[in-house]
């Protein structure tokens, strides 16, 4: 199966997925979240795939959150049909173990889309944050209770309160990053990583991860509809639009 905003590459066992539109580094449009769920429909069913690799095209960015160009046409109605997450929970359900090479900015959805995996390595480049209340908007899938689960809810707040952006021995620090690495390693060192789980028995494996999620999924699915809700009614406001466009307002001054 080819897609446009995606690379699958099977290999023995396993599978990579390359996020790749780099020309927006890597930023999420509607067309990535359709292929992104089609492509983890088809490897879930796959019986050859025991794990996936993620990471992003080019050395700038794993992803720079969801495209901002097409969030600011969006409206709540829109928003309600909480897409990403939805995208993000099928990810985290993915049977098998799921590893993020991260270089460049992971930020928004791209933070969001990385938190999904079971396990994230950092290239000495890598920039994590939730800057979406930059854009007036919140991190609507999964950043308050998967980011809140990892880090520790102090600092999922300080992270989502203030947008701000951390490099890669902060995220290591909090927990953000399992490992980092030299961007020119950080992938070699994710299909390693995936190398040494396959050489384990599938089925423990498997169940571990069945296991791992229980324990650690033990947010009330309503807090997901509450990020649902919250994110509906922000994307109605004035500000959200002018904040967006002020972004992309930004573009345009640079190209003139
Ligand atoms: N969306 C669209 N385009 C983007 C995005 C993005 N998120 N990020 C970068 N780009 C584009 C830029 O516009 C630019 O395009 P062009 O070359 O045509 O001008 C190109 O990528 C390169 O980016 P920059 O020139 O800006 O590169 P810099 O190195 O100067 O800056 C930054 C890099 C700091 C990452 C900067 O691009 C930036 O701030 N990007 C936006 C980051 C952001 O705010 N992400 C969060 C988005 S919101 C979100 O993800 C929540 C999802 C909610 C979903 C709700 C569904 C209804």
């Amino acid at each position: 199966m080819t897609y446009e905003t995606l690379k699958v590459v099977k290999k023995e066992g396993w599978a990579e997925v390359i996020i790749s539109r780099p020309e927006v580094l890597n930023a999420i449009n509607l067309k990535m979240v359709r292929e992104l769920s089609q492509a983890m429909d088809e490897l879930s069913l796959d019986d050859e795939v025991r794990g996936i690799v993620f990471h992003g095209e080019g050395d700038k960015a794993f992803v720079a959150g969801a495209d901002i160009s097409e969030l600011v046409e969006r409206k709540t109605v829109d928003a309600l049909k909480a897409i990403n997450a939805g995208l993000f929970q099928k990810i985290e359900d993915y049977p098998w173990p799921t590893i993020a090479a991260i270089k460049g900015y992971a930020l928004g959805g791209g933070c969001e889309l990385a938190l999904a995996m079971d396990i994230r390595l950092g290239g000495r480049s890598a920039q994590m944050g939730q800057p979406e209340v930059n854009l007036g908007i919140i991190p609507g899938a999964g950043g308050p209770h998967r980011l809140s689960r990892l880090v520790g809810p102090g600092m999922a707040r300080e992270l989502i309160y203030t947008g701000k952006i951390i490099d890669a021995e902060e995220c290591l620090r909090i927990g953000l990053l399992n490992h980092v690495h030299d961007d020119d390693r950080v992938v070699d060192e994710a299909r390693a990583m995936m190398q040494t789980i396959l050489k384990k028995s599938p089925m423990a494996v498997r169940v571990a991860k069945v296991a791992l999620n229980a324990a650690v999924n033990t947010v009330d699915r309503r807090s997901q509809y509450v990020e649902c809700l919250g994110q509906g009614m922000l994307f109605d406001s004035e500000d959200q639009r002018t904040r967006m466009t002020r972004f992309l307002e930004r573009k345009k001054a640079k190209d003139s």
